[in-house]
């Protein structure tokens, strides 16, 4: 429904019509949170935060880019304070163009000569002009609008000039006949007796717009025994700012900002009448420089089963435990940030309420001990990036190795190690067997080249596997539609990664590897904690 429609309605179905002055989106937006029937696009405001004298200093571009900032921030109608209507009857056509375009519901235009000055201003020059003229201006407006709905409002200011009540009238009723929708009798007598005169006199021939801003005292109550339709307060937003802006200034002059905080707006409440929320759903959505990128972070398993992470892992989960100065977490979460991934879904289930990092996105795994790897990477939710990574909670890694992988483009690849042939080989560690032997020791380029998994888990033939997986893999959509797959299909809580990839694998999917030889750790027990914690001390 247009917004000259609504206002329409509003005339139709209420009583007494209220809105309230503004000057732009925000002030206006503010308007309709607080329950008001429709926005006054004040040329006192417009000017006032402008500072300039409301005067037609500005242009009639100017009050329109105000009106249209307005009418963008809310839902509700705009009536638009269009001064003398800037100019003479031809620049009212175009006038009534470019605000009904903007989707403004209604016009408002005063008969007083242009340039005209503020109504309320004391001592102020306010020249009337002649009957004839501002009829022209109104024949001009209504033949210009478009749509029925779209209302030219009248604005009668021989009360403001002193010229009477019987000028008034006469002029109120020929504007009425000449097809204005309403008439805005305005007055700047703090008596409300003159307004209380014409309306007695008019009878509601047409319905009747006030501003009481200089006869406050004249209730709703009254002008609705009256018939008024329409009542403005039209600048008690800005006269708010200016005090409070004064007084916030005056603060923090005196004292700073330590004490200002609670008395004003938080920065979260100016981010919700920006809408913040939806920008960044949006931006997550629609702003691309590179492919999207989710990671996934299972971290909802007990470890303090190992007897010598017992003691560390009393109150928190293996993930959270402290090495040198940051937790494991921690550390994989900024090396994420810095290879650009944002969005980190963190998987919790053991004390996951000390599952804590810099803006990670933690899911809760309630049921933790009924599932494994497979069950906590499914509640990360189906809908996945372009590229996604799996990484294991219980390794610290270096960034370089997350940068090589993602500039891999196959849909399964999975970060592998060669030295594990090499070190003693523990029971705990998830075994590989690649196409290709490790490339590790020789002198190569393009480490990249494929060399496909055969087989993954930790009871291999430790003479065939020459590799470890290192607790990394990237997934393209696709990948990751397939993965999840094999574990809905065979339906078993408490598979692992490794036994879903083995699937993946034995079903004919090709997973891929990429060789690394040094730069990560896992943590399976209290020596590891202990090795990595010195490397990490004379890291740098
Ligand atoms: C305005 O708000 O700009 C008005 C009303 O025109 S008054 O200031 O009372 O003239
Ligand atoms: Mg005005």
């Amino acid at each position: 429904m247009t917004k000259a429609k609504k206002l329409r309605e509003l005339f139709e179905s209420k009583d007494l019509v209220r809105i309230v002055g503004a000057h732009n989106g925000l002030t206006a937006k503010l308007v309709e949170l607080n329950g008001f029937d429709g926005v006054w696009a004040s040329g006192l405001e417009v000017s006032a935060s402008n500072a300039v004298p409301d005067a037609n200093i500005l242009t009639m571009s100017d009050y329109l880019a105000a009106a249209a900032s307005m009418n963008d921030a809310t839902s509700i109608p705009v009536v638009v304070d269009c001064d003398t209507g800037y100019g003479n009857s031809m620049n009212v056509i175009r006038m009534v163009k470019k605000f009904e375009d903007a989707g403004i519901a209604a016009v408002c235009m005063e008969d007083k000569k242009f340039p005209k000055t503020n109504s309320l201003l004391e001592g102020g020059k306010q020249e009337l002009a002649p009957i004839a003229e501002f009829v022209g201006k109104i024949m001009a407006a209504k033949n210009a609008q478009e749509s029925d709905d779209f209302m030219v409002i009248a604005r009668v200011e021989a009360l403001i000039a002193g010229w009477g009540q019987e000028e008034a009238l006469k002029r109120a009723r020929a504007y009425a006949d000449a097809g204005a929708d309403a008439i805005f009798i305005h007055s700047k007598k703090s008596d409300p007796k003159e307004i209380e005169d014409f309306l007695k006199a008019w009878d509601n021939y047409k319905p009747v717009v006030l501003v009481p801003t200089n006869y406050p005292s004249f209730t709703e109550a009254q002008m609705k025994q009256y018939g008024v339709k329409l009542v403005i307060y039209a600048n008690h937003g800005i006269r708010t700012i200016v005090k409070h802006v004064n007084e916030t200034l005056a603060e923090i002059k005196e004292k700073g900002i330590t004490e200002i905080d609670s008395k004003i707006a938080s920065v979260k409440d100016l981010f919700a009448l920006q809408e913040m929320d939806k920008f960044k759903e949006d931006q997550d959505k629609f702003v691309r420089t590179k492919e999207s990128v989710k990671a996934i972070i299972p971290a909802a398993g007990d470890r303090s089963v190992e007897p010598s992470l017992k003691e560390l892992l009393q109150d928190r989960p293996l993930t959270m435990i402290d090495v040198n100065g940051k937790s494991i977490l921690q550390r994989s979460v900024e090396n994420l940030k810095q290879c650009g991934v944002d969005d980190i879904k963190v998987i919790g289930g053991y004390k996951a309420e000390h599952v804590v990092a810099d803006d990670i996105n933690l899911v809760v795994n309630e049921a933790y001990a009924d599932g494994h790897i497979m069950d906590s990477i499914s509640k990360a939710g189906e809908e996945y990036a372009e590229k996604n990574l799996i990484i294991y909670s219980d390794i610290i890694f270096e960034t370089e190795i997350l940068d090589k992988l993602l500039k891999t483009d196959k849909d399964i690849t999975l970060v592998i190690d060669s030295s594990v042939r090499k070190s003693e080989v523990r029971s705990d560690i998830d075994l590989v067997i690649a196409e290709k032997p490790p490339l590790d020791g020789e002198r190569v380029i393009n480490v990249n080249k494929e060399n496909k998994i055969l087989n993954i888990g930790k009871d291999l033939d430790r003479e065939k596997a020459k590799h470890e997986f290192v607790g990394i893999v990237l997934l393209s959509k696709i990948g990751m539609q397939k993965l999840m797959q094999v574990y809905k299909d065979a339906g078993d809580q408490k598979m692992g990664l490794c036994t879903a990839i083995q699937k993946l694998i034995d079903s004919g999917e090709a997973v891929n590897s990429l060789e690394i030889s040094r730069g990560w750790s896992e943590i399976h027990d209290f020596e590891d904690y202990k090795k990595v914690s010195e490397m990490l001390a004379t890291e740098n």
